[in-house]
């Protein structure tokens, strides 16, 4: 079994930028700049005859590169705490047709649909014990962020490790857009 997902690698600059957001805040866990990445689908554990099928499906989508920005930060709440902190992708059609499509692909490949509504995003913490207030404080310091804009070539089948101190990510398959 392999735990997958379908993401965006970013370039070295923007993950540059994005670190340089890591501060001060009690009770965030800063993800490494290494680890940035931009999820475009979760699969999740997939048996590896599976995970074959859907490379041949990705591999197979036929799409143009694109221009990107992150700009923004938001955060995830669970159980009204929040528990993720995150940079935002400015809204552009192009990344929601790359999105539409890798999940009209995997669910002919048979996967059940993605019910969770597509919010793009780079999680750049998690935050244990943290307020609201202090998580909305920080979002207020730091909203006007906005990264250098750059092209989407490529997008990516990244399997991942879960460690204890932090997951590892690689990519598996490059497919590239032209
Ligand atoms: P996150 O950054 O919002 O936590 C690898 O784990 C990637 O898949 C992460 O970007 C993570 O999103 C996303 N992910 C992990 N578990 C998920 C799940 N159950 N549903 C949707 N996305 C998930």
């Amino acid at each position: 079994m392999m735990r997958l997902f379908v993401g965006l690698e970013l370039p070295w600059d923007v993950k540059e930028r994005l670190s340089g957001l890591a501060g001060s805040l009690q009770g965030a866990r800063w993800v490494p700049p290494e680890n940035y990445h931009l999820t475009l689908r979760f699969i999740g554990e997939t048996p590896h005859h599976v995970a074959e099928e859907i490379d041949h499906a990705l591999a197979a989508l036929r799409l143009r590169p694109f221009d990107l920005r992150l700009t923004g930060l938001g955060a995830f709440h669970k159980g009204g705490r929040p528990t993720q902190l995150w940079v935002g992708a400015a809204r552009c059609e192009p990344l929601d047709r790359l999105q539409g499509k890798i999940e009209t692909a995997l669910q002919r490949v048979g996967l059940p649909a993605e019910k969770r509504r597509f919010t793009p995003h780079v999680t750049i913490a998690r935050l244990d014990n943290v307020s609201e207030a202090s998580a909305a404080g920080f979002i207020g310091q730091h909203n006007l962020f906005a990264a250098e804009p750059f092209t989407v070539g490529e997008f990516v089948l990244f399997s991942s490790r879960l460690g204890k101190e932090r997951s590892v990510y690689t990519a598996e398959v490059e497919y590239e857009l032209a």
